[in-house]
């Protein structure tokens, strides 16, 4: 019963797309646990390059099934536009199980996300705008939506009303807007739970079915760990729980089922959003990494905030997914740089800190400590064996792997499918 858990080991983009489709060639599920539509995962075959945001990766995979866990928040409308534009080049969606208790993501909560960050001027979060964080506050406050409340007309329009009363009085009298009505709302979700009802099942039963039966099952993060709401850079996170537990409430599958957890790092680092950052770069080897890297938000197009590899946030990471091993992606785009710096500790007002500060105020604070490598000149993305990597390269890897406390077990060296080297 392999259960195979892959999450962000930093804020973001490391590549979960391309390790998860990586892995995905020998699973038989795979399973969203976290998240919505803010995530946005690459996936480059061939000459085809995929952007899925709601779908897992493995969609692209005619061999496994693809699910939706409980612990996703759906937006119906993209996710209908992901399947459509993907069946439109030729990928078979008909497989897809949507939990049935997933939360739903309605008109109101992508309102919400846009006016709450309005007016929280210089406090904003920089969130996606894709209604995420309503969505969830709704589903802690037991006023959400879930998906099989869609089948049931009157049951629906209760729960649609119960989720707008305070909404709507906020909206009138604090923002000055016009209050959502309930009745068209409860329409236009009765709508969409008609399409989305050959999708739907209980995603939980069939995950552990599968499991018991031997099958593999691998458990695909959205966002990251520094970006988890409880082990993250709160308040600037995502409102989910993106770290190896999240698998476990996001699927209804226990923990004595998940065998291996991958973390996937890049081989620097990137943020996008507001938040600490402490080896940000603001000088032009940030532009440099963003421009040689593509560092541009795939759901929302914005620049990524450039920085150098954080040894901290990757013990860290460590430490709060139980890592087994970590796939390093992005080792091309460091090709060319004499230098290469790497964080290994933070000094906060004079005070050194090996480990990650609690204290977000300390956190904001920390200056990183760096040593440097020395770089490489050729071009890696034919390499196919570690031994093949230049020598410098080989260094710079085996650091990383040892300030990390955690194994590496495979290098991206580009972006197709198979610029990939796996180390056993
Ligand atoms: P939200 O929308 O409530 O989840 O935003 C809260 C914070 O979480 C960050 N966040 C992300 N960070 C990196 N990548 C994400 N996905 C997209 C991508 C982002 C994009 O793959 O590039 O296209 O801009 C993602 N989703 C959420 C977000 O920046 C906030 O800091
Ligand atoms: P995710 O959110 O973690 O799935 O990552 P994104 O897809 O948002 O961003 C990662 C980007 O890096 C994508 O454009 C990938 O095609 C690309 N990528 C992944 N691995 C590598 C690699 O090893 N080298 C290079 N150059 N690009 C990679
Ligand atoms: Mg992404």
């Amino acid at each position: 019963m392999p259960g195979i858990v892959l999450i962000g080991a930093q804020w973001g983009d490391e590549g979960k797309g391309k390790a998860t489709d990586l892995i995905g060639t020998k699973v038989d599920f795979v399973a969203r646990f976290n998240g919505g539509n803010n995530a946005g995962h690459s996936v480059v075959v061939g000459n085809e390059s995929y952007a899925l945001h709601l779908l897992p990766s493995g969609i692209i995979n005619p061999n496994l099934t693809p699910v939706i866990g409980n612990g996703v928040v759906v937006d119906p409308e993209v996710l209908f536009q992901e399947i459509d534009g993907l069946e439109a080049r030729g990928i078979d969606c008909s497989h897809l199980k949507v939990s049935e208790a997933a939360h739903i993501i309605a008109p109101y909560h992508r309102t919400l996300d846009k006016v709450t960050e309005r007016f929280l001027g210089k406090h904003k979060i920089g969130t996606t705008g894709r209604g995420i964080g309503p969505a969830y506050a709704d589903k802690i406050n037991r006023v959400g939506i879930r998906v099989h409340d869609l089948f049931n007309a009157q049951h629906l329009h209760d729960k649609v009303e119960a989720s707008l009363h305070q909404k709507n009085q906020m909206l009138v009298k604090l923002y000055n807007r016009r209050p959502i009505d309930v009745d068209q709302t409860t329409d236009e979700l009765l709508k969409l739970g008609e399409r989305l009802k050959p999708y739907v099942a209980n995603t939980g039963l069939i995950l552990n079915k599968a499991l018991d039966e031997g099958k593999t099952v691998l458990f695909e993060g959205a966002q990251a760990t520094m970006l988890d709401v409880d082990h993250g850079t709160y308040p600037f996170v995502t409102s989910s729980n993106p770290t190896a537990g999240g698998a476990c409430t996001g699927t209804g599958v226990g923990p004595t089922k998940i065998t291996r957890v991958v973390g996937v790092s890049k081989a620097y680092v990137t943020r996008v959003g507001e938040g600490p950052f402490p080896t940000e770069l603001f000088d032009e080897s940030g532009e440099w990494l963003r421009q040689q890297g593509h560092e541009f938000g795939v759901t929302t197009g914005r620049p990524r905030r450039c920085g150098w590899f954080d040894a901290v946030v990757n013990r860290y990471a460590s430490q709060v997914n139980g890592l087994t091993d970590i796939v390093l992606t992005k080792l091309d785009v460091l090709t060319g740089l004499k230098e290469i710096p790497i964080c290994v500790a933070y000094d906060v007002d004079g005070e050194r800190y090996d480990d990650m500060p609690t204290d977000q105020a300390a956190f904001a604070a920390a200056k990183p400590i760096y040593e440097t490598m020395p770089g490489w000149d050729e071009d890696i993305s034919s390499c196919h064996t570690f031994d093949e990597l230049p020598a410098t390269c080989q260094a710079y890897v085996k650091r990383l792997e040892e300030i990390s406390n955690c194994r590496i077990s495979a290098i991206g060296t580009g972006p197709q499918r198979d610029h990939i080297i796996s180390i056993h």
